[in-house]
């Protein structure tokens, strides 16, 4: 065969990225279960670059150069699978299995092992940007074995978004690094999202300002720190005018916000990891909330505070005040998402570079920002940063931003508006930046019902008190 790399799996992120790699000189085998969607890539797309369309397994397979590169880009799951098992028989030793999809990374290292066992290399990728970056240039977060990348990665690297000539794509780490590394940042713009759905509801109900008028003020946001994709789209969506109605397009969506589920996965997999990603949670649940029909029926009227819109020499003031609270949360969960990607990658003997992943969340994905630089900065600077708040440049930027990102919250409580991610990270730094927790309450209470022991603050040792008996002796236990 002569394909340098083919693509199975031809719904729109398959055929976009196909074309990217044909865009960039390579020759890409074509295949697809239902071979309707082949013969149309060619028809529609074929005069962009060097194609082999394919209809069978084996023909697809005889048409890639050795060792082979196939990137399956198929409905995530039980249809992996499936494509799995159809191709590994025809496959030898040093091909390369690539999985673009939404893969739950237990999945990938099940897959990884099993293939491994027969010398296939099988290189879970996260792949984010949607429909235009699969076309443009996604961010492309490989994992797998470094042999692997060795011959692949410059391929990736030549079709993923660049930021200052720099790929939006390196190898994350062995096995399911790559799409850990893809459910987190999908977590993270959940988070993301959530913030800016809070800054739009305070400024409308509590700041009094219309639609338009927050269009414009994200727009003046986008210029500084908060500069990102997701504020930019934020001010198009806001702006735009429903054509039959000719109200604000904002105003007659139904509020109830769906998920396919990568977001759930980062806070399932967090429970498990022990990491609390309060902000990335809060994002997930609200979603969840919107969609309790039944719920928001039971108590929706239920007496409470109004919001009532300030006057307007005051909501300038409040304007700068959410971009702070904003800023602060935001740092906040992405906070949030790099410890557990520190934790993730502990666990799992992965050994991620964290700035590696902020250098390439830059260009490419949906969270793509020019913060990311200055995450990738203080990974630069120290390479073992334990937080983001360990940085001295975010740490006084938080610090400095409390006194508004604290009035915001207060004034959403007192108001009636929801905030729970903005609330969330503020509890969250009022939790790691305390000097006693109410937890020893809490161990006390375990102590009591369950006898299951405490340490002291004075004295090394572990011990359990009495508490059944009158004089609620102490003993230690070790
Ligand atoms: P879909 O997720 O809609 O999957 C459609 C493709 O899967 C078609 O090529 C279809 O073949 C094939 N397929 C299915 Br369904 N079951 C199959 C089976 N049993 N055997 C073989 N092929 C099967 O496509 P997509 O939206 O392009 O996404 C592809 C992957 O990329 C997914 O895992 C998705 O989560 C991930 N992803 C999507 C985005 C995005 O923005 N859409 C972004 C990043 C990652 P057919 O034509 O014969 O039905």
């Amino acid at each position: 065969g002569t394909a340098q790399i083919g693509v199975t799996g031809l719904a729109v992120m398959g055929r976009n990225l196909a074309r990217n790699f044909a865009r960039h000189g390579y020759t890409v085998a074509l295949h697809n279960r239902t071979a309707a969607r082949t013969r149309a890539l060619v028809a529609d797309f074929g005069h962009e670059g060097a194609f082999v369309p394919t209809e069978t397994a084996a023909d697809f397979v005889a048409a890639l150069e050795r060792p082979r590169r196939l990137l399956v880009m198929v409905k995530a799951g039980e249809p992996t699978d499936q494509v799995i098992d159809e191709f590994a028989p025809l496959l030898e030793p040093g091909d390369v299995i690539i999985d673009g999809g939404n893969a739950h990374f237990l999945d990938t290292r099940r897959r990884e092992a099993r293939l491994r066992e027969r010398g296939i290399h099988f290189v879970g990728t996260g792949v984010s940007g949607g429909e235009e970056g699969a076309l443009e240039g996604p961010s492309i977060m490989p994992g797998g074995s470094a042999e692997s990348y060795e011959s692949l990665g410059p391929m990736l690297e030549a079709i993923s978004a660049k930021v200052d000539g720099e790929p939006c794509c390196t190898h994350i780490g062995p096995d399911g690094a790559g799409h850990f590394v893809k459910m987190v940042h999908n977590g993270i713009e959940y988070a993301d999202m959530q913030l800016i759905a809070e800054a739009y509801d305070l400024l409308r109900r509590v700041g009094g300002y219309t639609p338009i008028q927050i269009a414009e003020i994200f727009r003046t946001w986008n210029t500084g720190r908060l500069d990102s994709y997701l504020i930019e789209i934020t001010a198009e969506v806001l702006a735009h005018t429903d054509s039959t109605t000719g109200k604000p397009f904002v105003d007659i969506v139904l509020d109830q916000a769906e998920q396919k589920g990568t977001g759930r996965w980062t806070v399932q997999t967090a429970l498990d990891l022990g990491d609390p990603v309060s902000v990335i949670a809060q994002a997930v649940f609200a979603r969840s909330a919107s969609g309790h029909t039944d719920l928001r029926q039971a108590y929706r009227g239920l007496d409470g505070p109004t919001a009532h819109p300030m006057a307007t020499a005051d909501s300038n003031a409040f304007a700068d005040q959410v971009e702070q609270a904003l800023y602060a949360s935001k740092v906040i969960a992405y906070d949030q998402g790099w410890k557990m990607i520190l934790d993730g990658s502990r666990d799992y003997d992965w050994s991620i570079d964290q700035g590696a992943v902020a250098r390439i969340w830059r260009g490419g994905c949906i969270i793509r920002a020019a913060f990311l630089n200055r995450i990738s900065d203080a990974y630069r600077q120290r390479p073992d940063l334990p937080s983001l708040l360990a940085d001295p440049a975010f740490a006084d930027e938080v610090t400095g931003a409390q006194d508004a990102w604290r009035s915001v919250v207060a004034t959403a409580a007192a108001s009636g508006v929801p905030a729970p991610a903005f609330s969330a990270a503020l509890a969250y730094f009022d939790t790691l930046r305390a000097g006693r927790l109410p937890a020893a309450l809490t161990q006390g209470q375990r102590d009591f019902f369950g006898a299951h022991t405490y340490h002291r603050t004075d004295r090394p040792g572990v011990f359990h008190t009495l508490w059944a008996e009158p004089g609620r002796a102490e003993v230690q236990q070790s």
